[in-house]
């Protein structure tokens, strides 16, 4: 059986990249019309107009726009933290991973601006760096995760994919559910904050609405640890396009994925995962049993 991929993988706060690396996903040729969607998700403006009634179709469809969440100075100071942390100003934060093409340069001697464009993804920061710690305490935050789960949230990871100009790879569809061992029925929600504006042309999230309801979908190993291209059912697909502050929240079981960005623009963002504070934990083989082991049986 092939390892997991561990993109998103981890449930608590012992484990972190522990020195710098590269992506070991395959970037590869997709089907062209894998990121198709029908429509653009609607949002509501602020966290002040999250009714019991937005709560209960997050329940519902699996997903809550928030335009404007936060605040300009709040998204900057977190994009200005993530900058501290790429330019080493804390050298002991290693949770970065370079993109493949990375590879052979000299990643120490370059300036902030241009080393950026060549960062994957961040890991563990949180706890490295004041200003993107704030963003993930985020008191309206919290409250509407509370309201959602409808106990206090816990934040068990924290990562972000920068996705660079150019070179930025897919995240190809998946279930974030599939890198928890947590159990299914955990009301588990993901917070991807956008911090540059996020379109369909540089790698905005894509969702299926609803999908969450059901259940797990086996993942494989292939250019990532994925959903099948050919279990992919995008009818119903919708972009989330959002503007630098605005967060899409979703459900760990809701199918998404973003495409790759090919265009000249930055697509910088972070992703917080809460679960309930009560939530107990699963293992690794039970998780596996119910999203992977490559498939049980079945091809892709
Ligand atoms: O930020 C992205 O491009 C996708 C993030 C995502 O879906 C994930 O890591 O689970």
């Amino acid at each position: 059986m092939t390892t997991p991929n561990t993109e998103a993988t981890v449930n608590n706060y012992d484990k972190k990249i522990e020195q710098v690396v590269f992506d070991y996903g395959r970037p590869g040729e997709y089907p062209t019309d894998l990121y198709n969607y029908s429509g653009l998700a609607r949002g509501i403006d602020g966290f002040a107009q999250v009714t019991d009634e937005q709560i209960a179709r997050f329940h519902q469809q699996g997903y809550l726009v928030i335009h404007n969440a936060f605040t300009p100075a709040e998204t900057q100071a977190a994009l200005d933290g993530l900058l501290a942390l790429i330019s080493g100003e804390n050298p002991d934060f290693k949770g970065i991973m370079y993109e493949k093409q990375a590879q052979g340069i000299s990643l120490e001697t370059l300036p902030v601006e241009q080393k950026q464009d060549y960062v994957r993804k961040f890991m563990w920061f949180v706890n490295y760096e004041g200003r993107l710690k704030a963003l993930s305490e985020h008191p309206k935050l919290i409250d509407v995760l509370t309201r959602i789960m409808g106990e206090a949230p816990l934040l068990f990871q924290d990562m972000a994919l920068l996705k660079p100009p150019k070179i930025g790879r897919e995240k190809p569809w998946h279930q974030d559910h599939a890198y928890f061992n947590l159990p299914l029925e955990t009301t588990v929600v993901g917070v991807w904050i956008a911090l540059d504006e996020a379109t369909p042309e540089n790698g905005c999230m894509t969702i299926i609405p609803s999908t969450h309801k059901q259940g797990p979908v086996v993942h494989f190993q292939r250019r990532d640890w994925q959903i099948c291209d050919t279990d992919v059912n995008n009818q119903g697909a919708l972009a989330v396009p959002l503007k630098p502050g605005g967060c899409l929240l979703f459900h760990s079981l809701i199918h998404h994925g973003t495409p790759t960005n090919y265009s000249g623009q930055r697509r910088r963002a972070v992703q917080f995962h809460y679960r309930p504070s009560s939530a107990p934990q699963t293992s690794v083989e039970e998780r596996l049993a119910l999203f992977g082991e490559e498939g049980k049986d079945v091809t892709c």
